[in-house]
């Protein structure tokens, strides 16, 4: 899974992926040849540390997503022409996009339209988005019409008339993924790879002085609350930065400093494996416990392939507790003489946060 991370020239889209990264990526691209930086990302979740305090494990390996971030979009051609082919192209592969939207003052960097105007520069993101995808559509209605019309094809006429639908929705300037169809649809419209369809994360990069107030910035965005598979976060990239290089303890200290819970990145994360429909389930053990990552409505034989092929092809059953239970009762031993570890077959739909033992033989 991928999430992608997008944006208008020196909105801090590097400054949010290195930090993400924790990789050292500095420098501003004005202009140069396309760039893409990729990375694996630790997915924070504080059942793996409830975990570790029960068996003290060797190692305690969380669960990853990668992010790509594609720099150096030229601001002459942003301006003018719209994003690079080349720069879409990178975007299409992505699960999720995250925008980042620039809401900082800075006038060493000043804004390539010259002033700060958030809701404005979404609507200029979405609207690339759109046309990327608008001109998809024209070309394969094109093609499909000529096609059609020489060989009475019912499955060419049926997309034809799906994607004249979309044509539609996007002329009117709403995105794919606001639009309903039937599964035989999506599985018609998935090779497509529409940026409009895929889910969105709107990162608002704050002035440092505004994180205080960030309701005021991020109210601005009240349209974008409620519509599906869309999430608004606000951040100050700068401070996130500043965060990832203490060392826990003064980071604890300087949260505690300026009353935030946790850092803004982990709740960015977690929100796009939640809109990547994304779940965790857990295996234990004294050398480790590990978080792993299934899509939701997987089924406890596709997890155990997570772990291994061979697990998923000689699956037997899994053991299953839920987590709460399990950090209640501290083992497997006690949660089966309490009668709540469960035994499940191959098509178990695996819960997010369930403990599992997978039985199998090779
Ligand atoms: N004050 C302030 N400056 C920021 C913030 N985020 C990024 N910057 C600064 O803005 C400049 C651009 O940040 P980058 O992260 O390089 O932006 P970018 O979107 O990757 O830029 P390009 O790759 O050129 O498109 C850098 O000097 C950052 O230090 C922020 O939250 N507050
Ligand atoms: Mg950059």
């Amino acid at each position: 899974m991928q999430v992608g991370i997008v944006g208008l020239p020196v909105s801090g889209k590097t400054t949010l992926f290195s930090t993400l990264t924790r990789q050292d990526i500095s420098g501003l691209h004005e202009g140069r040849k396309i760039e893409v930086h990729r990375s694996m990302v630790k997915v924070p979740d504080q059942r793996l540390g409830q975990l570790a305090e029960i068996f003290y494990p060797k190692e305690k390996i969380p669960t990853t997503i990668e992010y790509i971030e594609v720099g150096g979009i030229e601001k002459e051609q942003a301006k003018t022409q719209g994003f690079d082919p080349q720069f879409l192209q990178v975007l299409k592969t992505t699960n999720l996009l995250c925008v980042v939207i620039r809401a900082f003052e800075n006038e060493f960097h000043p804004h390539p339209e010259g002033s700060i105007n958030p809701l404005r520069d979404i609507q200029t993101v979405e609207t690339e988005f759109l046309l990327s995808d608008l001109s998809i559509v024209e070309n394969r209605i094109h093609k499909l019409e000529k096609e059609v019309l020489k060989a009475k094809d019912e499955e060419g006429m049926k997309e034809l008339e799906l994607m004249k639908r979309c044509h539609a929705w996007l002329e009117s300037e709403k995105p794919l993924r606001e639009m309903e169809f039937s599964d035989d649809e999506k599985f018609r419209l998935r090779g497509f790879q529409f940026l409009s369809a895929k889910p969105m994360v709107i990162v608002i990069n704050l002035n440092e002085d505004d994180l205080q107030q960030s309701d005021k910035i991020t109210s601005q965005f009240s349209a974008y609350r409620d519509r599906p598979n869309l999430a608004v976060i606000s951040l100050c990239a700068k401070i996130e930065q500043e965060i990832s290089q203490l060392d826990s303890e003064d980071a604890k200290m300087f949260l505690e400093d300026m009353n935030i819970e946790e850092p803004a990145l982990n709740k960015l994360i977690r929100t796009s494996y939640n809109l990547l429909n994304l779940i965790s389930f857990f295996t234990i053990g004294e050398n480790e416990c590990q978080a792993w990552t299934v899509p939701k409505g997987s089924t406890a034989r596709k997890a155990a392939g997570v772990i291994h092929t061979d697990m998923e092809k000689g699956f037997i059953r899994a053991e299953v507790v839920n987590f709460q239970n399990f950090i209640e009762h501290k083992s497997f031993a006690k949660c089966r003489e309490k009668g709540i570890l469960r035994l499940e077959g191959k098509n178990y739909i695996v819960q997010d946060g369930d403990i599992m033992t997978v039985r199998f033989n090779v």
